[in-house]
């Protein structure tokens, strides 16, 4: 009874120390205790942005050998692989939790682990590359800057890394829908409909309302979130009209509306039925994304299996030489 109650306070002892340590505004490392709920609601988050990384190549990908020059297919390449970098980043981060990538895999491919909803939509002209720079890594900066400064250190790392370069990003984006505008009639209806189809998934892409965030009172408590999902999305708002206008482009919510009291715009309702049919797996591309990541994924395993035979053959023989 003893061993059992000695146990228990140890683990009281700890927990009090750990949330002191994150009301502080200290960061938590690897090696530090963490309560496992802490551990598993970052395993949670940290490995959906990974996968939502990785998905996120794909609509890109589609344009790669459509690119209207060869700089823009540079340009287009190199964000690609930065896409693929900034999922290593995130899932080396995450395996700092005690969870392999092969289980953070799976979990994707069981359907367990989500991504991001918005990889779900297709990308059918090269207006919807401007379109997924402009936005889509508009609102990934906005919510990425914020969480720069979240509890977990490995994570906030990567955060920071990732911003650099999703700035550049979100240049790339805003610069092809600029050209676009100042194009041909075509091109300028081409901009217009990638703006129409991509603007709602991006507004969705900073989750539920607060009111039905289910994550979001742990996330704050241990400062896993800086700020909520309604905050950064009205602050992506914000800036993204202003851009908007200058470029020609039109907002396409009729309730868009400057709120000179509360000194933001107030938006239209945003349709939360699609977002839940598309979280849960009947988006237009959900299949398709899923499929493709399975088969690569199929594909690459000898690769895998080359690096093991290789780290395998080098430690035989460091055993040797020892
Ligand atoms: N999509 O309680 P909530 C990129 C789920 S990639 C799908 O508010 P939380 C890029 C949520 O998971 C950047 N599911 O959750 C790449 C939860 O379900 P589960 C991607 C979503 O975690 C390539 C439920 O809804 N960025 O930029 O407190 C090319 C309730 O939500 C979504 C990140 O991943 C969604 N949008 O807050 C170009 C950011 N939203 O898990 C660009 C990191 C919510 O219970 N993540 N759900 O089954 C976060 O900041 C937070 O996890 C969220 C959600 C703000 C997204």
């Amino acid at each position: 009874m003893d061993n059992v109650q000695n146990t228990v306070s140890k683990e009281e002892a700890l927990l009090a120390k750990f949330e002191e340590k994150v009301q502080a505004g200290e960061a938590i490392e690897p090696r530090d205790w963490m309560p496992e709920a802490y551990r598993k609601h970052l395993i949670r988050q940290m490995s959906q942005h990974a996968h939502s990384e990785v998905i996120g190549m794909q609509p890109e990908g589609n344009w790669v050998t459509r690119a209207p020059s060869l700089r823009a297919k540079q340009i287009l390449l190199a964000k690609i692989q930065d896409e693929g970098g900034h999922g290593l980043y995130l899932y080396s981060a995450a395996e700092t939790l005690g969870i392999s990538r092969k289980e953070m895999i799976e979990q994707l491919h069981n359907g367990k682990a989500k991504y991001s909803n918005i990889f779900n939509y297709p990308s059918l002209t090269w207006a919807d590359i401007g379109a997924i720079g402009w936005l889509v890594d508009g609102a990934a900066i906005v919510n990425q800057v914020s969480l720069q400064r979240t509890s977990y250190a490995p994570y906030s790392r990567a955060m920071v890394r990732i911003c650099k370069e999703e700035s550049f990003h979100q240049r790339q984006g805003y610069e092809i829908m600029a050209q676009m505008m100042q194009g041909t009639e075509e091109q300028r209806e081409m901009a217009q409909d990638a703006m129409n189809r991509w603007w709602w998934p991006s507004l969705m892409m900073f989750g539920p309302h607060d009111t039905d965030s289910p994550h979001s009172a742990d996330a704050f408590r241990w400062k896993i979130k800086r700020h909520t999902n309604d905050e950064l999305r009205q602050k992506f708002i914000d800036k993204t009209v202003q851009q908007a206008e200058v470029i020609g482009l039109t907002i396409p919510d009729p309730d868009l509306k400057w709120n000179e009291a509360k000194g933001c715009y107030d938006y239209g309702r945003i349709d939360w039925e699609e977002f839940n049919r598309v979280i849960r797996g009947n988006g237009p591309c959900n299949k398709q994304r899923l499929d493709h990541h399975k088969k690569v994924h199929a594909d690459g395993a000898w690769v895998r299996e080359a690096a093991e035979a290789y780290k395998n053959k080098h430690k035989k023989q460091s055993v040797n030489l020892n």
